[in-house]
């Protein structure tokens, strides 16, 4: 056994999403969004869910702050969907959408939870989709727009604002392997869905500082995934490398070097002729707080399975799988060593003009596994605490070698609809009774309040 100790200071959270869990889809004035629009078409997620209802967290929050307190939790990274405050995403604003998040906000605060509210986890207004949605310049003006609303109205009760969460998935997947809404598969549209969502947060964080009448930390949170070649071959090796650049280099570069490597696919080229305009990738180098969501890692051949980039992935034997990805906790601690050579340590730390290195967050790590509620009613869910335990091992040996890690937030808080899987997948640390939203604490949440209140956990080795 050895003592896992974590600093004093150390922020411990929980990570949700506004589409996953508040339901209430068209309550209270909000608009449509894409994701609305893409759960009620026939055949696009797992036996026709739909965030609907969800976990009806949109009339229940009160009862899922005052969990989250009695669990010891004292920071909680949310989304607010910005259809319920801007239905067409752009004019007219809807004050029932900005009043549930006064809601919500001020329950936090008087729980003592910290608020860490992120702008967009996806759900884009169907009425900028319509115009052309992230693949249209547009729509990063209409964001920032939405950023300085937001700012001006809670601004006030906020130390930290997220633009996105993963960029990379919201661009790639929802628009290039169409898994997620908007449902396109059209590899220019993903490219520049992909700048213009980087654009929109360096635009939105002007926006954000301009309005702000206290200091708020601005960050994005990134979906990293180390990439490991199938074999030592020359042709494996040059497979995982273009696999990085054009999943965690085409997000990292822009936030912390100004570069893009787009321009080193030959087949890229054509698309993003005329996208990155004079002054875009200075914008988007502006970034206080980088959070890193870890759940896998791939492992890619050379092949002509996936075009432009030539790979195929394969899935190694010899470690435990998931419902969704093999868990390798030790890629935590790769990412994580590699995001601090490669692009926190070159830049200078701390306050002061010029670009800093922003503070680094674990802002999503969790597994779905098939949980289920025993004769007793407790949900005996050891997978996951020893995921837990494993991950959080990872993160703080890469903190004793130097990366400054500031905090670590569970994805997620209770279980919850997972897009185009459904309610398949729990990844909660709160187990829900769809039927009749019945929340229970699952041993894994008991094991991470206890980490909490301990600052650290006993771990041993196996
Ligand atoms: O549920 C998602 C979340 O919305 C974004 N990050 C990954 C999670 C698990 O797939």
């Amino acid at each position: 056994m050895q003592k896992i100790t974590f600093p004093t200071d150390f922020i411990w959270g929980v990570a949700a999403s506004a589409y996953q869990i508040e339901g209430a889809w068209n309550e209270d004035g909000k608009g449509v969004s894409i994701w609305d629009t893409f759960v009620h078409t026939p055949g696009k997620i797992v036996n026709g869910e739909t965030g609907d209802v969800a976990v009806d967290h949109y009339h229940r929050y009160k009862e899922d702050v005052a969990l989250m307190a009695e669990l010891g939790l004292r920071h909680y990274r949310f989304s607010t969907a910005w259809t319920r405050m801007l239905p067409d995403g752009t004019g007219t604003v809807n004050p029932k959408g900005f009043a549930f998040y006064d809601r919500l906000i001020d329950t936090l605060l008087k729980h003592k939870i910290e608020p860490y509210l992120c702008l967009f986890h996806w759900d884009l207004p169907q009425a900028l989709q319509d115009k052309g949605g992230w693949p249209k310049r547009e729509t990063a003006y209409a964001f920032a727009e939405y950023a300085r609303l937001v700012t001006k109205h809670f601004g006030d009760r906020l130390n930290a604002i997220f633009t996105h969460n993963e960029p990379w998935v919201s661009a790639f997947v929802g628009h290039f392997l169409g898994d997620h809404a908007p449902g396109q598969k059209d590899l220019g549209a993903a490219l520049r869905a992909q700048h213009h969502i980087l654009l929109s947060h360096g635009l939105a964080a002007e926006a954000i500082r301009a309005e702000a009448r206290r200091p708020i930390k601005i960050g994005i949170t990134l979906n990293l995934t180390p990439v490991y070649p199938a074999s030592d071959s020359k042709r494996d090796l040059e497979a995982a490398t273009r696999v990085d650049a054009i999943m965690n280099r085409i997000v990292l570069d822009p936030l912390l070097k100004g570069t893009t490597p787009m321009q080193e696919f030959a087949l890229v080229k054509p698309f993003i002729r005329g996208l990155i305009q004079p002054g875009d990738l200075e914008k988007i180098r502006s970034l206080d707080l980088l959070g890193v969501n870890y759940y896998s890692r791939a492992v890619m051949k050379h092949s002509n399975k996936i075009p432009v980039v030539n790979v195929e992935q394969v899935h190694p034997e010899g470690n435990e799988y998931s419902g969704m990805w093999e868990i390798f906790p030790e890629g935590l601690y790769a990412l994580l060593t590699r995001i601090h050579k490669d692009y926190l340590s070159p830049l200078p730390a701390g306050e002061g003009p010029g670009v800093r290195a922003p503070d680094l967050l674990i802002t999503e790590n969790g597994v779905p596994v098939p949980d289920g509620l025993d004769f007793d009613g407790r949900v005996r869910d050891e997978r996951r605490i020893r995921y837990l335990k494993n991950h959080l091992y990872q993160a703080w040996r890469a903190m004793q070698d130097g990366v400054p890690l500031k905090g670590y937030f569970h994805w997620s808080f209770m279980d919850n609809f997972e897009w185009s899987l459904g309610y398949g997948q729990r990844f909660g640390l709160v187990y829900v009774d769809y039927a009749t939203q019945k929340r229970t604490v699952k041993d894994s949440g008991r094991w991470f309040a206890e980490v909490i209140r301990a600052n650290g956990f006993e771990y041993s080795h196996e």
